[in-house]
């Protein structure tokens, strides 16, 4: 070997070396991946499987940390999109409803009634409705990967069957952070209260509120039949669908390679979670005690039109063009 090849050598060696420096120290040693509830729901399992995938397939270059009880943001679900795109919080599976006060086009899927199935929610966020909100999320600053699932809510309270409007009027329900949700109940002429989970819990057991609405996974997983929940009624007056997010400077610092394991395994755990959402779980939980009222097609309609109002109103508010495509999707489903 000559003397010039050897330098030619030992540049592309230091090249080379200098090149996985600078990659490592791209990377951080932990993403933070928050999430409202952990492992023993199936919103938490639904990180829990993007996590371990992504470490896997990337042979543990990243390596994800889950943050249940939104302990990055104290507990407060609403600030979560915020400090997502400030890079407080690295990944998420996140609520529409939670996020919905940041990107406004979220509240389309909490329109009351507006589909009370499964196929009805896939043909939302599998076609064009989707693609319109994973494109706003993105304007706002967060990078949207692929959907998940918390479920269909269902209206829970302490004192008594609850069929018709009639039968709230006057309770205390406790209601998630967007304004969606206070003119809902409102309409229905309940009592609404504004909280965020953290706080749900303690205000039902000591009866501060009489009830919440929540997807049956959540109630199960939170032992709600001990928290004084002895009604249950499947109403399906909404789905609160979930997002597989990133922070953007923190995709950006990723290689190609890795972006394309991240985001594949975030479709894959999303399928994954989804499914485990969707488990029917009214016989587990009637079984504890707890009184399950499934209405009749009329005392639904009493339902649709007391919302009507609050329907028309927050359409204006989100888009009409947005919610006439939400519309057209659930009707090619009946
Ligand atoms: O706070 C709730 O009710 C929960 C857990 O369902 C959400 O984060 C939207």
């Amino acid at each position: 070997m000559t003397i010039k090849n050897n330098l030619k050598l030992v540049l592309a060696i230091s090249t080379l070396a200098f090149a996985a420096v600078t990659q490592a120290q791209g990377y951080k040693e932990e993403y933070k991946l928050s999430l409202v509830v952990g492992t023993a729901f199936p919103w938490g399992k639904g990180g829990e499987i993007w996590a371990d995938l992504v470490k896997e397939r990337t042979n543990g270059r990243i390596n994800i940390k889950l943050y249940p009880g939104v302990s990055l943001v104290q507990g407060d679900q609403t600030r979560e999109f915020s400090a997502l795109r400030q890079g407080v919080i690295d990944m998420a599976v996140g609520s529409t409803i939670n996020w919905s006060p940041q990107v406004k086009e979220l509240n389309v899927f909490s329109l009351p009634f507006l589909t009370t199935t499964f196929a009805g929610t896939d043909a939302m966020t599998q076609g064009e409705v989707g693609k319109k909100i994973f494109e706003a999320i993105d304007q706002k600053g967060v990078l949207p990967l692929a959907w998940g699932e918390n479920g269909f809510r269902q209206l829970s309270n302490s004192k008594l069957v609850i069929a018709t409007p009639a039968n709230l009027k006057g309770l205390k329900i406790r209601v998630v952070g967007s304004p969606l949700f206070i003119d809902t109940f409102t309409a229905l002429g309940a009592n609404p209260t504004q909280m965020s989970w953290a706080d749900a819990q303690p205000a039902l057991a000591s009866g501060a509120v009489d009830g919440q609405e929540n997807p049956l996974s959540i109630f199960l997983a939170a032992k709600m039949q001990n928290l004084s929940q002895k009604y249950i009624t499947l109403w399906s007056y909404m789905n609160d669908p979930l997002v597989f997010v990133v922070n953007k400077e923190v995709w950006k610092s990723w290689s190609a390679e890795d972006q394309k394991i991240v985001r594949q395994a975030a479709l894959d755990a999303g399928k994954q979670q989804i499914a485990l959402a969707r488990e029917p779980l009214e016989q587990k939980i009637a079984a504890l005690g707890v009184e399950i009222t499934t209405l009749t097609p009329a005392q639904t309609a009493q339902f649709v039109s007391a919302t009507k109002g609050v329907y028309d109103k927050w359409a204006q508010q989100i888009g009409p063009d947005l919610v006439k495509m939400a519309e057209k999707a659930v009707a090619t489903t009946k």
